[in-house]
């Protein structure tokens, strides 16, 4: 890890107690310079760091921040998120994920900010993504499946977010088909699953996901109001986010590697128990038209399916109104 890491870490673990400089300097083997240069970076990033004369740095406020530095501690993973760009502020964390899985990095590899100026939904749509209170990020994939098969991944990658949230939360997270999870019907997290490949074989996948962690109502642009809320206006207290977003990593590392080794017919009984619109009559508008039934559970490839009354009907894509 960096220079700059590794002080912050020797500051944590000072706690409320000082550590001179002359200190650090000879655990990191460096200049006293060099501390001091980025003790002044991580003072620019908001850390608010006391220096005493006689005694040393202490460690008075840690922002909150996604940064790497701050992720590593709780991230359990051996190759999810283990490569990480971290920026302050970006349009949009999709774009920097493609251009950097199109350099041939691994999978694996992580996009994640700490606010988007114009976060995308699928179909051109907008996400609304307020600096410092969400988990705006996109992770790279390469899996070694057709084309067809890729709407899985969503599938995958909202049971292990619906999984991770129930864990570190308590908070009753359902899955909306294709993309979507809410709390008491409200959405609190949207993924968005781009790809590049040929028919047999895709090349890479980039899965944006966005998550309402610590938003507040007052932010929320009129037209969310009625259809968005956070986990923190559901639980009535703040969450910190690295653990979360580790927690998440975690979680699609064991289901990724489990769909790989096994297939998707073990995703599909956990989507399932999460999916809270099963046995409920829906309408799903689609490309072919309105289908309208109740919906009982997923097709092999990851389609909905929806009882009409005439037979069963497979919905590949579409928006759902439950
Ligand atoms: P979607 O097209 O299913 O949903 C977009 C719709 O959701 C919007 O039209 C709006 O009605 C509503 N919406 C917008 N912002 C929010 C919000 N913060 N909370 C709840 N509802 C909202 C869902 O698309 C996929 C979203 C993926 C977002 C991630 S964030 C990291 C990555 N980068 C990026 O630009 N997008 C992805």
């Amino acid at each position: 890890s960096s220079i700059r890491e590794q002080i912050l870490n020797l500051l944590l673990k000072q706690g409320e107690a000082t550590i001179s400089g002359e200190e650090i300097s000879r655990q990191l083997q460096c200049s006293r310079t060099a501390i001091w240069k980025h003790i002044n970076e991580l003072r620019k990033e908001g850390y608010q760091i006391e220096a005493r004369p006689k005694s040393g740095y202490r460690l008075v406020y840690r922002p909150d921040r996604v940064a790497p530095e701050e992720l590593k501690p709780f991230l359990q993973t051996k190759w999810v998120g283990q490569k990480v760009r971290y920026k302050r502020s970006v349009d949009s964390t999709q774009p920097l994920a493609h251009d950097w899985a199109k350099e041939g990095i691994e999978e694996g590899s992580l996009v994640i900010t700490e606010e988007q100026i114009a976060g995308r939904g699928r179909m051109g749509r907008a996400w609304h993504s307020p600096p410092h209170s969400g988990i705006w990020m996109s992770l790279i994939l390469r899996p070694p499946i057709p084309l067809a098969q890729a709407s899985q991944l969503t599938l995958l990658t909202s049971v292990a977010i619906t999984r991770a949230i129930r864990k570190e939360t308590g908070l009753n997270v359902t899955i909306k088909w294709p993309n979507d999870l809410l709390i008491d019907g409200k959405k609190t997290c949207g993924i968005l699953t781009e790809l590049r490949g040929e028919q047999d074989q895709v090349h890479y996948v980039v899965q944006g996901i966005g998550i309402n962690v610590n938003v507040t109502d007052s932010v929320w642009p009129e037209e969310l109001k009625e259809i968005a809320t956070s986990l923190a206006i559901e639980a009535g207290r703040t969450f910190e986010r690295p653990p979360l977003i580790a927690s998440i990593l975690g979680e699609i590392e064991a289901l990724y590697e489990g769909y790989l080794n096994h297939g998707f017919q073990p995703i599909r009984i956990l989507w399932e128990e999460y999916a809270g619109m099963l046995g409920k009559t829906i309408t799903a508008r689609t490309a072919g038209g309105m289908v309208k039934g109740i919906a009982t559970g997923l097709a092999e490839s990851g389609a909905l399916l929806v009882e009409t009354g005439k037979g069963t009907e497979a919905v590949f894509s579409s928006d759902i109104q439950i």
